[in-house]
């Protein structure tokens, strides 16, 4: 296990600057559950997120509000991972920096695939400005969902773009979109996944609709069509029936924002005017919005990792969800950050 060192300040100045080590160093140590490792992560995560004392390098960046961090899931072997490496190559390009969470479920331990991902993935093995980890989860994600909240804050102080990959569309994957600023769901055509979609609600989620794998031809198109059609639909029941759940009603995305893309990740194609197209929209959002926007996210994102750690039990000793949800709110409004509040939160007894 990789600890981290007593200056926490100086190892943030290295992650701001980019150097490589450091990144992976500080990646690998979100992973370390020891009780005795908390303290550190929690300093480090807090030095990323202030403002550098003085003198600021021209390298050095904030881990917000600068970066942008795009979510990107899916069901498995839709071509996520050849997705994220065709739009990590686009920004590439661009000449934006990129950081790359791909969270496995299948794989049994973590890290070690690094270079073997890289060359799967067609990504330059010595280009400076990329940076990429595999999160192993051995099934659980919801067990590994705060140290990729971690991963994911560090990665945001080095790197321009943040692509973090989650494959399935279940519960668990869902929340770990609350990291992103947008999160496209990517589908296979002639899988039937549409149906599926619409069934468990999950339209609510993505900001961007990806049918990818357009090169199969005519089934794509009416992957993308039934898409369309079941969205038109969903809005229309919309307006008649608007949803009572507040943690969607107050999502950034519904269904009359979304776009259908068809891409296809092998042959390169139709990926470039996505991605900037999602650069585009965050980066236009008013400040207000977007500051509001994330913390509402991370609101959810704490909400989600409280209950998972204590049940709903947990929920119940803290006054009930609309209570925790109001302190949470509060507590985010004055600048806690989210894995400060949520390990307040995580010692209910100590901190009423
Ligand atoms: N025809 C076609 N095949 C594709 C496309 N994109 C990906 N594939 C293929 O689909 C398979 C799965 O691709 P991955 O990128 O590993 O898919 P994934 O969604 O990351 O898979 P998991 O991480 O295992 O869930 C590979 O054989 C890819 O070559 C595409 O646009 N067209
Ligand atoms: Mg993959």
């Amino acid at each position: 296990m990789t600890a981290i060192p007593t200056d926490t300040t100086a190892l943030a100045v290295q992650i701001q600057q980019r150097d490589r080590r450091a990144v992976a160093r500080a990646i690998s140590a979100m992973e370390d559950k020891r009780d005795t490792q908390r303290t550190a992560q929690l300093d480090l995560l807090d030095a990323l997120t202030q403002p550098p004392p003085t003198q600021k390098p021209a390298t050095q960046k904030l881990a917000t509000p600068d970066s942008i961090c795009i979510g990107i899931t899916g069901p498995p072997g839709v071509g996520k991972s050849t997705w994220v490496a065709a739009m990590a190559r686009h920004l590439r390009r661009g000449g934006r920096t990129v950081g790359i969470v791909a969270v496995d479920p299948s794989s049994p331990r973590s890290g070690g695939a690094l270079l073997g991902d890289r060359a799967r993935m067609d990504l330059d093995p010595d280009d400076d400005g990329l940076f990429m980890r595999s999160v192993a989860t051995g099934g659980d994600l919801g067990g590994i969902a705060s140290s990729v909240y971690g991963m994911v804050t560090v990665l945001r102080a080095a790197f321009d773009v943040v692509i973090v990959e989650t494959t399935g569309v279940g519960q668990t994957e869902v929340e770990v979109t609350h990291l992103a600023d947008q999160t496209l769901l990517i589908i296979q055509p002639g899988s039937g996944d549409t149906l599926q979609f619409i069934k468990a609600g999950i339209m609510e989620v993505p900001d961007q609709l990806i049918v990818n794998k357009s090169d199969m031809g005519a089934v794509a198109v009416q992957a993308a069509q039934d898409l369309r059609m079941a969205l038109h639909v969903e809005q229309q029941a919309g307006v008649k029936e608007p949803s009572s759940n507040s943690s969607n009603s107050s999502n950034s995305s519904n269904s009359s924002e979304l776009y259908v893309w068809t891409t296809s990740a092998t042959h390169n194609d139709g990926i470039g005017p996505v991605v900037d197209a999602v650069l585009h929209q965050v980066a236009t959002l008013p400040e207000a919005m977007r500051t509001a926007q994330r913390r509402q996210r991370q609101a959810v994102a704490v909400m989600n990792l409280f209950k998972k750690e204590w049940g709903q039990r947990g929920v119940r000793h803290m006054g009930g969800h609309s209570v925790l949800m109001e302190r949470i709110h509060s507590e985010l409004q004055r600048g806690t950050t989210p894995w400060r509040l949520l390990q307040q939160l995580e010692r209910p007894d100590v901190h009423r």
